[in-house]
């Protein structure tokens, strides 16, 4: 497949705008997980097509990509895939099992992450390159397209326990236990991070989402041995590869989920925008970030999409106040859940887009 940079302009560019420290005409918004299990064409698809054939199919990957942007005025798509195509890439075997979501049935080994390496990694990912290049022409400049990667840790996390978990010990007992094994696997995990985001950027992202959804099961001490320096490397590595690539740089966008303990820091590790999940209060990010010269992207809680439409407008208007005007996307505080209320999520679009602050 041929990758096309000829790109239509772009019609709206709020988020870009905010990420950058512009301000748009309405506040932008998009939500984490839009194209996913919640949208009845979506579940209707997965009848036909497992999981990994609609991310590995550029065709099926775009089509489940534009779905959410056919019923809300969202303002960016983001490309369907998974954070775990990566360990895929790295030779792991992923399942994803319906009810379950993934399972690695072979979990990671000291011995077998010794022969892990980043070499050729990120190439064997670049159908998501070919489902970005074409989505990106597909979306017709209508709004920015996100790429995505999980973060070092939080891939770790599931390379380890072999899966999702309730405590991610076993991978945090690398961490205290292994040391030095656990550093070189999330430098070869950074390593591949910075590639496939660079492939990901010259295939079309127009802005890029860090991933790291298990940062609440550290703590500020374990984020700064081992998330912090990699997490600013990827930032920083991601720039430079693009301009010897004589490419544009995007806006990149870091969401530590339950990464409030640490959130200055964040802050100082080259991204345009912080994530913020929703256990945080508005008025408390703004306070400690008042200095830092960072966009805002979050964070009502997915769960108030349960609340009556009369509660649902408070609760927006509420966090839309306490965030204030300016260097702000509104989204969610993690991924909507499978059983959100459709009519809720426009609730969330509209009540956004025609609030004037
Ligand atoms: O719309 C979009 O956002 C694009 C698609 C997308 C994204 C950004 C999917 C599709 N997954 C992701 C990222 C992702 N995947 C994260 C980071 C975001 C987050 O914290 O929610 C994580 C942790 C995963 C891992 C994963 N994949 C889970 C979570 C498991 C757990 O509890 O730890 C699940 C359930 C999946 C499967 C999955 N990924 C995406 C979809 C639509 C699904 C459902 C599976 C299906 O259709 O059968």
């Amino acid at each position: 497949m041929a990758l096309n940079r000829n790109f239509p302009a772009l019609k709206n560019d709020r988020i870009l705008k905010a990420a950058l420290g512009e301000k748009p005409d309405k506040t932008p918004i998009w939500v984490m997980r839009q194209a996913g299990r919640y949208l009845p064409e979506f579940l209707q698809y997965r009848k036909e097509h497992s999981f990994f054939e609609i991310c590995q199919n550029p065709e099926h990957a775009s089509e489940v990509t534009l779905m959410p942007l056919r019923r809300f005025e969202l303002d960016a798509a983001i490309i369907f895939s998974d954070i775990l195509v990566i360990p895929q890439a790295l030779g792991m075997e992923v399942e994803m099992r319906a009810g379950v979501g993934p399972v690695l049935p072979e979990p990671l080994t000291l011995d077998k992450a010794a022969t892990l390496s980043a070499n050729g990694t990120a190439q064997k990912l670049e159908y998501v390159g070919h489902a970005i290049n074409l989505t990106r022409h597909k979306l017709e400049g209508k709004v920015p397209l996100f790429g995505f990667s999980g973060a070092p840790w939080t891939l770790m996390g599931y390379m380890i326990e072999g899966g999702g978990s309730k405590t991610y010990s076993k991978a945090k007992k690398w961490l205290y236990a292994f040391p030095e094994e656990s550093h070189a696997l999330i430098n070869t995990l950074t390593e591949v991070i910075i590639d496939y985001l660079v492939m990901q950027i010259e295939y079309g992202a127009q802005i890029v989402q860090i991933f790291d959804s298990n940062a609440e099961y550290l703590n500020k001490q374990l984020y700064a041995t081992f998330c912090l320096p990699y997490l600013k490397r990827i930032s920083q590595d991601v720039r430079t590869k693009l301009k010897e690539k004589n490419l544009q740089e995007v806006p990149m966008v870091l969401f530590a989920k339950g990464g409030w303990y640490c959130l200055e820091e964040l802050a100082d590790l080259g991204y345009e925008v912080l994530g913020i999940d929703w256990t945080v209060e508005p008025k408390f990010v703004r306070n400690i970030l008042k200095n830092k010269n960072i966009t805002i992207q979050g964070n009502l809680d997915p769960s108030a999409l349960y609340a009556s439409k009369a509660d649902l407008e408070n609760y927006i208007k509420t966090m839309l106040e306490e965030f204030g005007n300016g260097r702000y996307i509104a989204n969610l505080g993690h991924g909507i859940y499978p059983d959100a209320p459709i009519d809720s999520v426009q609730t969330f679009v509209d009540t956004v887009h025609n609030f004037d602050g």
